[in-house]
């Protein structure tokens, strides 16, 4: 197959830095050359220009902190995307979440999607209903076409669909949060399915749902592993995916052949521990990407 990679070095989404260095960790853990090793033709198309956040404004628009930047960022990713040819798997590293809401439409190239949110959050505040203000707590709500006008229409008329969204490893969402996530009808396996059903019948009951859909996207938030493991997150909650749960998750969808593209989000160098974070985000992609264990 054909990978493109894709860096947002973008932390002004999220309320501390550090996750702007997440390309650079990801390439240092050398996510291109073990993708070369399972066998893919890869192409770093280097990053997107993002400002950093010295250099600006940081005051609220209405609601929103760093709006009119990320949301140039987020456009420029979106062409970057839609530019591409329709058989490349296309893989972007953040980069804090709120990159998804280019991602997203510019992995669909304008077609109907599923949407696999690997995360510890929903991801689903608006401006009104965000306790921080922080952008990157709301991608999946502008992706279905809530809160501000100017983020929802990242990819032109293109919209994830709510039935099409299934969210795993959450264990942290906001009170406000919780009642949009179940208005619109998102399907959350929370850590508590998790635990319950386990990961195989979760795979499973996700790829049935998708089975009519020709793209499925995976945007994989390295907060949805437990950071006894994972250190290097900005918003580490515990009790998260343990490294198998996540690998099984990663080789079964891999083996449905049913992805098209995918995200590494949230990995933040500053707090991690000698770059352990960003290798275990680029085993998930080897997994992902079809590296069998025999
Ligand atoms: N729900 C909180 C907020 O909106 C924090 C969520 C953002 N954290 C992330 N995203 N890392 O997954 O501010
Ligand atoms: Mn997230
Ligand atoms: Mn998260
Ligand atoms: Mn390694």
């Amino acid at each position: 197959m054909n990978i493109a990679i894709l860096g947002v070095p973008m932390d002004l989404g999220a309320g501390r830095r550090g996750v702007d260095m997440g390309p650079s960790a990801l390439r240092n853990a050398r996510l291109a050359a073990a993708l070369r090793d399972v066998g893919h033709v890869v192409r770093d198309l280097g990053d997107v220009t993002v400002p950093i956040p010295e250099t600006l404004d940081k005051h609220q628009n209405q609601g929103l902190i760093f709006l009119d930047a990320i949301l140039s960022a987020c456009s420029s990713t979106c062409q970057r995307l839609l530019d591409l040819p329709s058989d490349v798997f296309p893989i972007s590293l953040g980069g804090d979440h709120s990159i998804s809401m280019g991602t997203v439409p510019g992995a669909a190239r304008g077609e109907r999607a599923g949407l696999i949110w690997v995360d510890a959050h929903t991801d689903f505040n608006t401006p009104s209903s965000s306790p921080s203000g922080n952008i990157h707590g709301m991608p999946v709500a502008h992706l279905v076409g809530l809160g501000d006008e100017h983020l929802s229409s990242i990819g032109g008329g293109w919209r994830m669909r709510p039935e099409d969204i299934v969210m795993i490893g959450i264990r942290s969402v906001d009170r406000r949060e919780r009642d949009l996530v179940r208005e619109h009808g998102i399907t959350v396996y929370t850590m508590k399915e998790v635990d319950q059903l386990g990961m195989t019948r979760i795979t499973e009951e996700t790829l049935e749902r998708f089975s009519d859909l020709k793209r499925v996207h995976v945007s994989f938030d390295a907060d949805a592993l437990d950071p006894s493991f994972a250190p290097g997150v900005g918003t580490p909650v515990p009790g998260g995916l343990t490294y198998r749960e996540a690998h099984l998750l990663m080789e079964l969808l891999s083996e449905s052949g049913r992805v098209t593209s995918m995200d590494i989000v949230e990995v933040n160098p500053i707090l991690d521990a000698q770059n352990q974070t960003a290798h275990l985000m680029v085993g998930m992609a080897e997994s992902l990407l079809g590296k069998r264990i025999m």
